[in-house]
């Protein structure tokens, strides 16, 4: 089955199926891949999108010639007023979890959710009732601080409000080693629990959503290879996700808008009110 394009959920038999499936309570163990399309509603930039991601902001708006440098270890070394700049700038507290978000913490209120691999940083899923246990957070992510030497926990407040006032936090007991967001930097392990719970995804799931994610980032792409091939694939996303074979040898693809399609499922499914009584919830 090739992957197919469909703005309207229900526009292919494959999307009536899943539909079917999904509003039947058929599926149980649903496993959600996601990445930084699933927050631009929300009004944070992603890294690649043309004219509008954080990379492209950076060449154009800072002249910076390889944008990536941000996030690379040795430079954070070296230099971290760099990386401390783009944190006084992007302050996280001030974003609300999208549509999408809350998509994934209903589904675990409904007992189908498996498990939440994102590489999302901005720790808007705790904030959509998607609990710890839950969630991967594939990259790290900004709710805490520590020292990349010795690994010892920091107050992350206390780092945000250094940070505003210029001021670099270093560690008391790692000489001029600066204190970061527990967010994973190039050059850096990924948090032990990506490779304990990926077997949820082979032994476990009967559908695996994939939302907005270009998946460029190794090895967070590869996870899409380990779901069983009877294992039903959505890929809701801007952009098609051809170059990761798993996908394009048998997945349903929606393209748009997450928040949208998303909002489309909800209906299909006839829970809309379910689903806003829960948001309200939140
Ligand atoms: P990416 O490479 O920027 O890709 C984003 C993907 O989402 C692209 O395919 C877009 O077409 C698509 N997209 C963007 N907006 C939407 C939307 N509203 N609906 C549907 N599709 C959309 O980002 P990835 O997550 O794939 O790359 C991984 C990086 C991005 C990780 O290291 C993250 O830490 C990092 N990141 C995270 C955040 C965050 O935490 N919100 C923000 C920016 C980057």
């Amino acid at each position: 089955k090739a992957c197919r394009s469909f703005s309207v959920v229900n526009g292919c038999s494959e999307g009536r199926e899943f539909i079917h499936n999904l509003k039947q309570g058929y599926y149980k163990q649903i496993s959600v891949l996601t990445g930084a399309g699933l927050s631009t509603n929300a009004g944070i930039p992603d890294y690649r999108s043309p004219d509008t991601g954080l990379y492209s902001i950076l060449e154009k708006e800072y002249g910076m010639k390889s944008p990536t440098d941000i996030f690379q270890l040795s430079i954070f070394y070296r230099n971290p007023q760099l990386f401390y700049g783009y944190l006084k700038k992007i302050n996280f507290d001030m974003f609300h979890p999208t549509l999408s978000h809350y998509f994934i913490g209903f589904l675990e209120t409904k007992g189908i959710l498996c498990v939440n691999f994102t590489q999302n940083i901005d720790g808007l899923e705790l904030r959509a009732g998607i609990s710890r246990e839950k969630l991967v957070t594939a990259h790290g992510d900004v709710t805490r601080a520590h020292c990349p030497s010795c690994d010892k926990e920091y107050d992350i407040e206390e780092l945000k409000r250094k940070a505003m006032n210029d001021q670099i936090m270093y560690c008391d007991t790692c000489p001029d080693v600066p204190i970061k967001p527990r967010i994973v930097f190039f050059g850096e392990m990924l948090p032990d629990e990506f490779h304990e719970k990926s077997s949820l995804l082979s032994e476990k799931s009967d559908c695996g959503l994939i939302i907005g994610t270009s998946l460029q980032v190794a090895p967070f792409n590869s996870l899409p290879i380990l779901f069983p091939t009877i294992t039903q694939l959505v890929v809701i996303n801007n952009e098609p996700l051809d170059h990761i074979p798993r996908i394009s040898a048998s997945s349903l693809y929606y393209k748009g808008n997450c928040d949208s399609i998303v909002q489309e499922i909800i209906k299909e499914c006839e829970w809309e009110k379910d689903f806003n009584d829960f948001r309200a919830s939140i």
